[in-house]
């Protein structure tokens, strides 16, 4: 939560193109979110993203998970690289090292990721292709706050998008996309205009619980709130 002229600082975490770095980035510059972040950080040297920081003036650090002999190592170097920015909130935007416990306990309530599926359903990698394969009629994204399991912390919002008769992964997976630019900055405006908080594994915004999350069975219905606008 930041105070009310302070704007939050966030640290992101990227590991290849940084599409969702950019739409957060946009969102920053025309102050629709009240934060900036101070440092992009990959594990992957050549990541596309990092020169979308670059582009915007946002130190980039990478820490290569190739250059540590275990994850618990790795993590360690994550942490202090993270800790030296004091951020009040850390993002995962398409970063794809799995994180230890401790690291994930260190960042408790102040870590989050979008995950391209209608969490609880798909978790891990390859949601697109899997999409496919379960003949799943909707698919999406959600937004999460990021717990020891797997994808599996307490959901902030999600986003639906109908899987279409001729999609391939690569068409779904632009469909899903283009919902992923649009709640993943909303979810982070709302956390750094302290409107989130967690109770157990719900999340309340202003106060109240999100009805709309939770799809599992059915997914019947989207949840899809006005954007910030672009
Ligand atoms: N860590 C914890 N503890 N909890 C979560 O919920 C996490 C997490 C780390 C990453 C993102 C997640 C996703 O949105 C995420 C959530 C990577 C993998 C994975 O298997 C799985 C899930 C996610 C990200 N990574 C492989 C690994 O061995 C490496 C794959 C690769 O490098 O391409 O770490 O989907
Ligand atoms: C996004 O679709 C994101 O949801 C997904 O990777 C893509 C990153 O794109 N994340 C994961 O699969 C995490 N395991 P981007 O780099 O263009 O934001």
């Amino acid at each position: 939560m930041s105070s009310s002229n302070t704007p939050l600082s966030l640290v992101a975490l990227i590991s290849g193109r940084g599409s969702n770095l950019g739409a957060i980035v946009h969102q920053c510059q025309q102050h629709r979110i009240p934060a900036q972040i101070s440092t992009v950080i990959s594990n992957n040297p050549d990541a596309p993203g990092l020169r979308i920081a670059q582009q915007a003036g946002i130190a980039t650090r990478v820490i290569d998970h190739r250059e540590y002999a275990s994850r618990d190592e790795y993590d360690l170097a994550l942490m202090k690289a993270i800790d030296e920015t004091a951020p009040g909130l850390v993002v995962m935007a398409g970063f794809m090292r799995i994180l230890s416990a401790d690291f994930v306990r260190h960042y408790a309530g102040r870590l989050i990721n979008i995950h391209p599926s209608l969490l609880p359903d798909l978790r891990g990698l390859n949601t697109h292709a899997r999409a496919l394969a379960a003949g799943n009629k909707q698919h999406g994204a959600s937004v999460h706050f990021v717990t020891e399991d797997l994808d599996a912390g307490p959901l902030i919002i999600q986003a639906a998008v109908p899987v279409l008769k001729d999609d391939t992964p690569e068409s779904l997976a632009q469909r899903v996309l283009k919902q992923e630019h649009r709640i993943y900055p909303l979810a982070i405006a709302w956390f750094a205009q302290g409107k989130l908080q967690i109770h157990g594994d719900q999340v309340l915004l202003d106060g109240k619980q999100q009805p709309e999350q939770g799809f599992g069975a059915a997914q019947k219905k989207a949840y899809s709130p006005q954007p910030l606008s672009s």
